[in-house]
């Protein structure tokens, strides 16, 4: 490089400019960190108070109340204003505290207010108490790995998405040992309480914490994360109590966002159907909310094909006086099917491209799949059981996953005595892709959940729905709808006779969007369609008008896949979001500070304005039941999944055919705001909500 142009680059690297447009933080950012979320109007009262609200109840496991006597008799909370605390109440409220932070699972957008809130809280009350964070989620617990959290530290991340502040893991406290090295950790740090901000499975992790710890006085109190949307809780009176857990709806914009671009460009190019699956372990709620914030033509809700009935198998069956079995219940053929159906709808009305949903969890609801899903958990837990040793370890390759299938289906490998692998189980699993059986047989986290997210479920799905479209192409069932006035057009400007064409090559010559006729599906059978007709000759050829006509009715089903989750997973809260996270993080401080222990941390009416939101506190125990993990039955949260009775499905389901713009030119498709976190936008609460608020 010549002096010259070393010169010029040093002024190009030092000109104020250059620093302000490569700076790691723009304006945005830095309002977005000055942002102060509102706050509910009980915090402004100087102390709180618990109210039982003893309306409120739960239907307790008996397993819950043997594992966890100490915190199974909470009852559901609402904090008051604490006015009529005495001096030594008072005194007790405002005590030097410590108080330990813990992320587990994966990232949900908020996290970082509800560090703030407590942080904020707990040094209002006592400027000496400290708030520590747990590196890694629950293994920074159960290594003794923290930070102290510092207004610093605080005030970079305020408002802002992901959980790098402390970072984040999935680490599970299932033994007594583990057990004792979490309680070893809080007690070093003499730690007065510990917030465990996570999913079901991590608010499991809490209950049990708060068993163990009820003798030390260590308070532990749960904060329902997770974009997922699946913790939900109504009491058994019917009360919402959480609406919602945090993080959905950031990541439900985010998604909406991309995916509306994508119905934008489909309706403009107009040749691709866009197939977008959606993160949500199990519960389709995430779809739900995608298919009202973008109107996308098909969303499919996993949870409606749990009860799939298939009538016309079943009338069939009935008429040759047999039951068929595989009536009941989703299969992926009949899934393809539906999907398949939804395609040539649109294509009859001129319209061969699409936006479809694919919740990630949609295989939780396919029966033959959840039936391998099931079979496969039990398998490798028992292999490992029975042989101390790691399956995935042991058969690193799916070859030698399949091997050891194949052996289990022949009786020729040890399974401890129980035979749930066949040899119709291993035919038909041989009978998926690679790719799909690999899917099925990755490792499970540490929760024993089985991993969706890592399952190319839209791809097989794709595979089958292209390969049924050729049969149906073959069939003449395939073709683009022709609109009447675009015919009409074409054939004056080519001065042919448009009525007599239209007889000959059109199935209903009156409809709006014309369909050629089911044989023709080549050109020869076109020309035969014509002559047969007595349009042309059979030594003429197809006028060039017409032939065109063809070309325009001939699909081509061209696709592309997408996969949101860890993007929305990682945005910036909305609006909504930083306000209700940040409520939860002062709910917390609350509910420690009134001397609570396993209980969840929750905003009451959520679904209303935010002047109508209630901090409460949850008993964790009472939202228990047992549940299939890793083989064998465990305590843990419920989660909630999609309710086909709930308002938001039923109109969803009354809606969803206007969606198809089958009828239109038209498409519905609906533009979702912007993720914001300030100003109120009309996005300021899930649809979902305010649809089940109704
Ligand atoms: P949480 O339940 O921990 O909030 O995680 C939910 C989720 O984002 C699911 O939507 C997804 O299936 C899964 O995590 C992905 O897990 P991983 O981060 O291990 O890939």
């Amino acid at each position: 490089m010549t002096l010259h142009t070393q010169k010029e680059l040093e002024f190009l690297l030092n000109h104020p400019k250059t620093s302000h447009a490569t700076s790691d933080v723009n304006k945005e950012t830095i309002e977005r960190r000055a942002f102060s979320p509102k706050q509910i109007k009980l915090f402004a009262s100087k102390y709180s108070n618990l109210e039982p609200l003893l309306e409120c109840t739960f239907k307790k496991d008996n397993q819950a109340q043997r594992l966890l006597p100490d915190i199974i008799d909470n009852s559901v909370v609402k904090l008051i204003s604490g006015g009529q605390k005495n001096q030594r109440e008072k005194k007790n409220f405002c005590l030097r505290r410590n108080i330990g932070v813990i992320f587990s699972g994966g990232p949900a957008p908020g996290g970082h207010n509800v560090i703030s809130g407590i942080y904020d809280e707990t040094k209002k009350y006592n400027p000496e108490s400290k708030v520590y964070g747990f590196l890694m989620g629950p293994a920074g617990l159960l290594e003794s790995k923290y930070v102290e959290i510092t207004a610093s530290l605080v005030d970079a991340h305020r408002n802002m998405g992901g959980f790098s502040m402390i970072k984040t893991g999935r680490a599970k406290i299932d033994s007594v040992n583990k057990i004792q090295l979490a309680l070893k950790t809080c007690m070093s740090l003499e730690l007065d309480a510990l917030v465990i901000i996570g999913g079901d499975d991590s608010n499991t992790n809490a209950a049990f914490l708060a068993q163990a710890f009820k003798n030390s006085g260590i308070k532990v109190i749960g904060v329902p994360k997770t974009i997922d949307g699946d913790i939900q809780v109504k009491s058994n009176e019917g009360q919402t109590l959480c609406a919602i857990s945090f993080g959905f709806h950031t990541a439900a914009v985010a998604f909406s966002r991309n995916i509306s671009n994508l119905t934008t460009d489909a309706s403009s190019d107009i040749k691709y159907w866009h197939v977008c699956k959606v993160m949500g372990r199990v519960a389709s709620h995430l779809t739900l909310e995608c298919a009202f914030q973008t109107h996308a033509n098909l969303s499919l809700i996993g949870e409606e094909f749990a009860d799939y009935v298939d009538q016309r198998r079943i009338d069939k069956a009935k008429k040759k006086k047999i039951i068929d079995y595989t009536a009941y219940g989703m299969t992926l053929r009949h899934l393809s099917r539906l999907i398949c159906d939804t395609i040539l709808k649109r294509a009859a009305s001129g319209k061969n491209f699409g936006v479809i949903i694919i919740p990630e969890g949609i295989l939780e609801f396919i029966n033959e799949i959840q039936i391998f899903i099931i079979k496969l958990n039990k398998i490798i837990a028992d292999y490992n059981r029975i042989h101390d040793l790691d399956f995935h370890t042991s058969f690193p390759l799916v070859t030698s996953k399949l091997d050891y299938l194949k052996r289990l289906s022949q009786g020729l490998a040890d399974t401890g005595g129980i035979l749930i692998w066949n040899l119709r189980d291993d035919e038909l699993f041989n009978q998926l892709p690679t790719f799909f059986q690999k899917g099925l047989l990755v490792e499970r986290d540490t929760h024993g959940n089985f991993q969706f997210s890592q399952v190319r479920t839209e791809q097989i799905i794709l595979d089958m729905v292209k390969e049924y479209l050729g049969v149906l192409k073959e069939q003449g069932r395939y073709k683009i709808g022709i609109d009447r006035l675009s015919y009409t057009g074409i054939m004056e400007n080519a001065m042919l006779n448009k009525d007599g064409f239209a007889k000959a090559i059109f199935q209903d010559p009156d409809s709006k969007f014309l369909l050629m006729k089911k044989n023709i599906i080549s050109r020869k059978t076109l020309h035969q369609a014509l002559v047969d007709s007595n349009i042309i000759g059979a030594d003429e050829t197809i006028p060039d008008a017409v032939l065109e006509l063809f070309k325009k009715s001939e699909p081509q089903f061209k696709t592309q896949t997408h996969f949101y989750g860890y993007d929305g997973r990682g945005s910036d809260p909305t609006h909504f979001d930083c306000n209700y996270t940040y409520n939860l993080g002062l709910t917390a401080f609350h509910l420690i500070a009134n001397g609570a222990t396993g209980q969840m941390a929750a905003i009451k009416n959520l679904e209303k304005t935010f002047d109508e939101w209630e901090p409460i506190g949850i008993p964790i125990a009472g939202l228990m039941h047992l549940e299939e993990r890793k083989g064998k039955l465990e305590l843990v949260i419920e989660k909630s999944i999609v309710d086909l009775n709930s308002n938001a499905f039923r109109v969803f389901k009354a809606l969803r055919d206007q969606w198809l713009a089958l009828e239109s030119n038209q498409d519905r498709y609906r533009r979702p705001g912007p993720v914001m976190f300030s100003k109120n936008t009309e996005e300021d609460r899930p649809i979902t909500l305010i649809l089940n608020s109704i």
